[in-house]
């Protein structure tokens, strides 16, 4: 009877010391202690064989149920624990959502892309395409082949940075001075197709930085061929783009100038959009901004992109991006817009 003492008294233990195990690692010491390969439960099972033989069925159905109510009892601490061990681990790790955040600046588009994607929506509407040309350029379009030969003056109109590599042919090559000489890849690439493309990108010319001129700057060139084009058709789409960038009050002037791929040629102002046409220092007191230059294009110029100058015409235009957006929101120094100064960008 002894042993049956024994077990219930280690049944009682056993229940005592599960209650206050507190933690999994201290249930996992209860369980070796008691149920485990050498636990003292264990050992009671193991002690049936040593009984007297008219004891043992009883003891063995004894052993077998506190070991079966032990084990359930511990796999129901065991849960209780995890759970309150869980709850505790959520309570530690819980995100306070009353804390302010840190503020996050967004970015947003650089002012010149801004102008540009403008530009490009006025021009959509008057069924003009985007047409891209490179920025690395041979010699031939951006000079020659633009009716503008070594001897001609008008080259020092554009003091040129030369690139050291001779391109297809061994002509020599340049960071393009303006955005014309994609009018002969157009012409080259959609003939006998008409055409009403403008030609956006970056131009570099070789001259002093001042608050007007940068090295690198954007142009925005036009470009349309068909036949029967007229200088109404190139007056009238100035008009039409200076009313929708600048605003629909704007009266447009229209001077005869020069370029060697237009003939004739000619130069678009606005009325000055701050002091309207009154004279100020922007439009430098003569009441007038200049916008494009543009023209009809040259029949040698047309010939060169592959058109027959008595059976199409064309006009084209050329603008800065820069400058025209400094006239639009008042910016005062071109260098401002590549200075990376944020206080600067961030205004638009
Ligand atoms: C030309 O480059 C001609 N290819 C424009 C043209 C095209 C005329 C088609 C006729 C037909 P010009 O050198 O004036 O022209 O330059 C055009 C515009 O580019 C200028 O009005 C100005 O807005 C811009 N620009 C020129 N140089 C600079 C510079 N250094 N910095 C910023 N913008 C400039």
């Amino acid at each position: 009877m002894r042993s049956f003492e024994e077990l219930e008294r280690l049944h009682g233990q056993a229940l005592a010391d599960l209650a206050g195990a507190l933690t999994t690692s201290a249930l996992e010491t209860w369980e070796d202690g008691y149920l485990g390969r050498k636990g003292q439960i264990t050992l009671q099972a193991r002690r049936v064989g040593q009984m007297p033989k008219e004891d043992r069925p009883a003891f063995g159905r004894r052993v077998n149920e506190v070991k079966q109510m032990l084990q359930g009892a511990y796999d129901a601490r065991l849960e209780e624990i995890r759970r309150g061990e869980l709850s505790r681990q959520l309570a530690d790790e819980a995100i306070d959502i009353t804390l302010p955040g840190r503020p996050v600046i967004p970015g947003h588009l650089h002012l010149t892309t801004q102008a540009l994607r403008e530009l490009y929506s006025i021009f959509a509407k008057m069924g003009f395409e985007v047409y891209e040309a490179p920025d690395v350029e041979l010699e031939a379009y951006n000079f020659d082949l633009l009716n503008i030969p070594e001897y001609h003056p008008a080259r020092d109109m554009w003091d040129t940075f030369w690139v050291q590599d001779a391109g297809e042919g061994g002509d020599r090559r340049l960071l393009r001075t303006h955005t014309s000489p994609g009018q002969i890849r157009a012409m080259r690439e959609r003939y006998p197709e008409p055409i009403r493309v403008i030609l956006p990108g970056k131009c570099y010319r070789y001259e002093q930085i001042t608050v007007r001129s940068e090295h690198q700057f954007y142009q925005l060139e036009g470009l349309a061929v068909g036949r029967g084009i007229t200088m109404t058709d190139l007056i009238g789409t100035i008009q039409q783009w200076a009313r929708l960038y600048y605003g629909p009050d704007r009266s447009v002037r229209i001077r005869s100038s020069y370029f060697p791929f237009t003939e004739p040629s000619i130069e678009a102002d606005i009325d000055c959009i701050l002091c309207h046409g009154e004279g100020c220092a922007v439009c430098k007191y003569s009441g007038w901004l200049e916008i494009a230059g543009a023209g009809m294009v040259q029949p040698v110029v047309l010939q060169n992109g592959g058109y027959d100058p008595d059976e199409w015409s064309g006009f084209a235009f050329g603008f800065g991006v820069e400058r025209p957006a400094m006239q639009k929101y008042g910016v005062k120094d071109i260098r401002w817009y590549y200075g990376n100064d944020l206080r600067f960008l961030r205004q638009f």
